[in-house]
Order: structure tokens, then C-alpha cells, then sequence
């Protein structure tokens, strides 16, 4: 044979070979990295790639599960360049396609549970509820290469191990709060937040609206509030408010990632940017002057005075009639220079202002103190004893405790942003606890679920709020939604490391964190070759 001959047989050969190799690839479904991890997981062995000629079928015709379908193909579409229509179909696909449908067992799946089934021809995702096809979504995301998150064209393959997954929560709420009160953040960088927390599966996004340094909504009735006590922020710099209508966007925004809007209006204390709006709020009758420094427990409302409680009947109606979630939060927290005597009616009125208006209490876990109606919710940030005396009261807990959820709390004593009150909180220490255990005579019966809140007095902007959030707020997640049977510290840092290149794809700016053995892509192809 010639030298050329031999040259492009062997091309062939090694073609042939690279062809049936990829063909015969042994995948293991169970090995993927997924957070929060999954109920169950089941390995077949093969993979599905996506193509260029790839569809996203829809069972029926529901406006709401094409919504589903439109957004899994925003995410692929842009890395992949593949035009993945969204169709409606009466039956199963052929061979290449995504499958989304509504036959997924009701008793094993519930409200939010999902079946995610991998075959070589076929990727179908099955819930008994739209929000289980959600978070289906989710994780088929987490299953493609991180290169999947990129904005621009990427290379394929686009290859998915083969199996099934059937996954659901473990707790019903899981929430991360942002406080927009002591700095201010416009309605894309609030979006964006939802868009990172709707990635690991949670499911509420409590807004601080107001505090000490500001007031952050239109309130028509009371129109000062917004122009006067949205003026500044912490540091004194220019800050600013969401209209009703940018309310109304946010809320839309979430809901079609299966997120409640809670809204907080902090009282009676975390009040002086509404007492420096109008004097008629204070016991004296004198406007406060704005405040744009980090103190706490130095404000509070007028309690016996009527006019306070027409200021929140107002404020509680008109934005109760646009929130379409159950609750709303009226803070409570740190009301220092409230007399107890004048803070416990306090509360009760305000909570009977929130029923007028056809909502549920959630309040910081201080409104324990006070006598709360069953359906209340309080949320553990510092006081077990608090959490406690609610339970006794037949009410339900979030948990947020500080010394592990909070996310400003600095990392160690070199970070440079955020506050270290509680604690230092390295990624450890925030993953590694269990609600039903944390605090004696507190059970999961007892649990509504988890929050992780973001306070802001250090924080002015959004590459600011990634770092504090990421890489802690994906093991709160995982601590909300997953079995505390399958949370282990040692497997869920392999699994974290596994997300430096979905998080760089992102365009995260996380915390690298030397407790995490990080991963990128150039990494893992250097330990395969
Ligand atoms: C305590 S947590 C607060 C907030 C602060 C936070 C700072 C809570 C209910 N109150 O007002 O921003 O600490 O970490």
C-alpha cells in the first residue's frame, strides 16, 4: 500500500473508530453533579445528544406549559444555535426531542415533584403540576455542559446521560430575601436574582421593601413615601423606588418561574425613611431627618396614634391587591425603642390589617411575643425561644438562622464586603446543618421551610450581591429542597466544584472558596487525557 493510501485508511479507521466509540460511550447518569441532589436517581448507561433538527413538544396546549417549554428553549437556544421550536403534540415524539407533559404521578410527585426520563431518543419530563416541569427544567440544565448557560454559540456535542430522575422537595418554602431598603437595585438586577435563585429550585423571593434608609415603592395614597423616603441610601448616594407598575413587573417575572412575591414593609421599627416622609407618623409630630447610616432599633411608628394605623391600611391594601402570593411580611424585627407593652398590640393590629386585605402574617421571630392567629408565620433569623413560643401559638417557622443563612455575613475575616455579627459563615458552615435538628422541641412539623436573606447596608451592586450569594445560596437550596438523608458535606463539595464553569458560563461572580475542590471545564479535559 502507498503511503497516501495508507494514510487516508487509517483516517477512516480512526473516524470509524472515534464514531462507534461515541456510539458505545458508557454514561452514568448518577455520577452527575446536580444541586439541590435529587430524591432518586437511575443510571441506563447510554447518552442522548442533542441535534440541530431537535423540537420541544408540548402535550395539549396550555398556554402555561408552552410558557415552560419557551423558557427551556431560551436557555438552550442562544449556546447551542439550534432554533428548537415549541410545538403542541397529542402523543410521544420521534426520536431527537424533548417531551414535556402532565402525566406524572400525582400521589409520588405532589405539587412540585417531577419524573425526568433520559433514553437514547428521547428526553421527557413529566410532573403532575406545571411547577414540577419547572424544576424538571432545572435539572436538565444542570445535566447538559456548562457551556449550555453561555450567551453566545457554543460547540456541541450536546450530550445527556441516559436514565430516570424523580425528584421533589423537602420543604415547601425556599426563599431568599433581598434588601433593596439600604441600597437600591432596579428591576433588571432584581430579575436577574430571581433567575439565579429559580436555578436551584426555590420558590420565594421576599423583597425588603422598606427600612430605615429607605422606602423602595410607590404608595399612590402617600406619595412622599416613595418621593421623599426613596431619595438615599446607605452612604448617602442616590437611590430610587419601584413603581407600582415595576412592582407588578417583578411579580409577573417570578411567577413564570414558579416564585412568590412576599413583600416586607418593616414596622414598627426600620421605619425612619417613612417617619422622615411624614411627620404626622411621629409621636411628636416632627419629621425625622433621612438617615443613610447602618444603626438598627433606633425608629418607630407612632403605635397609638390612629393615623398609623390608616397609614397601614393604605399601604398593606394597595399593595396586598397587587401581590397575588398568600403572604405578607411586616417585618417586627429589632423594635428597640418600642415599648413591649405598645409593640404586642401593635402587631396584632397589623396582622388583622394583612387579613382585611387577604393575606397571611409572616413577621421576624421578635412577633412571637405578641398574640398571633395560627395561620401566622415566624420567621427564626436570631431567637430559637422566639421560634418557640410561636410554635406553642400553633404557628408555622421559616428558618433563617443567621449564623448559617444570612448572607452578608463575611466568609472569613479577610472578605471585604458584609458584616460578621453572627458569625464568619465559610460554605461549611452554611451547608452544614438540618433544620428539624437545629433547635431542641422544633420539629419539620414545625418547619414551612428555609430562607437565606441578603441584607445590603455593605452592598451597592450586583457583582457585589453574586459574591456574597454564590457560592452559599445553592446548598441553602439544596438544605430546602433535598432529603437531609442525602446531604453530606464531603460529596456536596465535588458536586460544587463541578459548577466553577456553570457559574463562569453564568457570569457569576462567586467566591472562590479554598474549602472547594473547583473544577472548570480545561481542568476536567486535562484529568481525562
Ligand atoms: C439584623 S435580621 C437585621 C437587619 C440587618 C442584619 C444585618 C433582622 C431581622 N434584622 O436589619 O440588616 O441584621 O446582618
Amino acid at each position: 500500500m502507498r503511503n497516501t493510501d495508507f494514510r487516508i485508511v487509517a483516517f477512516i479507521a480512526a473516524l470509524f473508530f472515534k464514531f462507534s466509540c461515541a456510539e458505545k460511550e458508557i454514561t452514568d447518569l448518577t455520577k452527575e453533579s446536580l444541586i439541590p441532589i435529587p430524591v432518586s436517581v437511575t443510571a441506563t448507561g447510554s447518552s442522548f445528544e442533542l441535534n440541530e433538527n431537535s423540537a420541544i413538544y408540548i402535550s395539549g396546549d396550555s398556554e402555561e406549559l408552552i410558557g415552560i417549554g419557551e423558557y427551556l428553549a431560551d436557555i438552550l437556544r442562544p449556546s447551542t444555535g439550534y432554533n428548537l421550536p415549541v410545538n403542541s403534540t397529542s402523543q410521544a415524539p420521534s426520536s431527537g426531542n424533548i417531551y414535556i407533559n402532565l402525566e406524572g404521578d400525582e400521589v409520588l410527585l405532589g405539587n412540585e415533584g417531577y419524573d425526568l426520563t433520559i433514553t437514547e431518543d428521547l428526553i421527557t419530563l413529566s410532573a403532575d403540576q406545571p411547577a414540577g416541569l419547572f424544576y424538571a427544567v432545572q435539572t436538565l440544565r444542570q445535566l447538559l455542559p456548562a457551556k449550555v448557560e453561555n450567551n453566545g454559540k457554543q460547540e456541541g456535542p450536546w450530550k445527556i446521560s441516559t436514565g430516570n430522575i424523580i425528584d421533589y422537595p423537602n420543604y415547601t418554602y425556599r426563599g431568599s430575601m433581598l434588601d433593596v431598603g439600604r441600597h437600591f437595585f432596579g428591576v433588571e438586577d432584581v430579575k436577574r436574582y430571581i433567575d439565579l435563585i429559580a436555578a436551584f429550585k426555590m420558590n420565594v423571593f421576599h423583597l425588603g421593601l422598606t427600612n430605615d434608609q429607605g422606602w423602595r415603592i410607590e404608595i399612590k395614597s402617600w406619595p412622599k413615601l416613595a418621593e421623599i423616603g426613596g431619595s438615599t441610601e446607605v452612604g448617602g448616594g442616590e437611590a430610587g423606588f419601584y413603581t407600582q407598575e415595576d412592582y407588578k413587573e417583578i411579580v409577573q417575572y417570578a411567577a413564570e418561574r414558579y416564585i412568590t412575591v412576599v413583600p416586607e414593609f418593616d414596622m414598627p421599627g426600620h421605619t425612619n425613611a417613612a417617619l422622615a416622609s411624614y411627620p404626622e407618623l411621629n409621636c411628636d409630630g416632627k419629621a425625622r431627618d433621612l438617615y443613610t447610616g447602618i444603626e438598627v432599633g433606633f425608629s418607630t411608628l407612632c403605635t397609638d396614634k390612629e393615623i398609623t394605623y390608616e397609614f397601614l391600611d393604605d399601604v398593606i391594601g394597595e399593595i396586598a391587591a397587587i401581590t397575588p402570593g398568600p403572604y405578607f411580611h411586616i417585618g417586627g424585627d429589632e423594635s428597640h425603642v418600642t415599648p413591649m407593652e405598645d409593640y404586642k398590640p401593635f402587631i396584632a393590629r397589623a396582622e388583622e390589617i394583612v387579613h382585611k386585605h387577604g393575606k397571611s402574617v409572616i413577621g421576624w421571630d421578635e412577633i412571637a411575643h405578641a398574640e398571633l392567629d395560627p395561620g401566622s408565620i415566624a420567621q427564626v433569623w436570631a431567637r430559637a425561644e422566639n421560634g418557640k413560643m410561636a410554635v406553642d401559638q400553633g404557628c408555622k417557622l421559616i428558618l433563617s438562622p443567621a449564623n448559617k443563612t444570612y448572607l452578608d455575613m463575611q466568609y472569613d475575616s479577610t472578605t471585604q464586603l458584609g458584616l460578621h455579627w453572627a458569625a464568619y459563615v465559610e460554605i461549611d458552615s452554611s451547608y452544614i446543618w438540618d433544620p428539624a435538628k437545629l433547635y431542641p422541641g422544633i420539629g419539620k412539623e414545625n418547619i414551612l421551610g428555609i430562607e437565606a436573606p441578603l441584607w445590603t447596608e455593605t452592598i451597592t451592586n450586583m457583582e457585589e450581591i453574586e459574591y456574597m450569594v454564590f457560592p452559599r445560596l445553592p446548598g441553602i437550596a439544596e438544605i430546602a429542597w433535598s432529603p437531609a438523608s442525602l446531604r453530606d458535606w464531603e460529596t456536596y463539595k465535588v458536586r460544587l466544584g463541578k459548577f466553577a464553569s456553570r457559574f463562569d458560563n453564568m457570569d457569576i461572580n462567586y467566591y472562590a472558596s479554598k474549602q472547594i475542590p473547583w473544577v472548570t471545564d480545561s481542568d476536567s479535559l486535562k484529568t481525562s487525557n
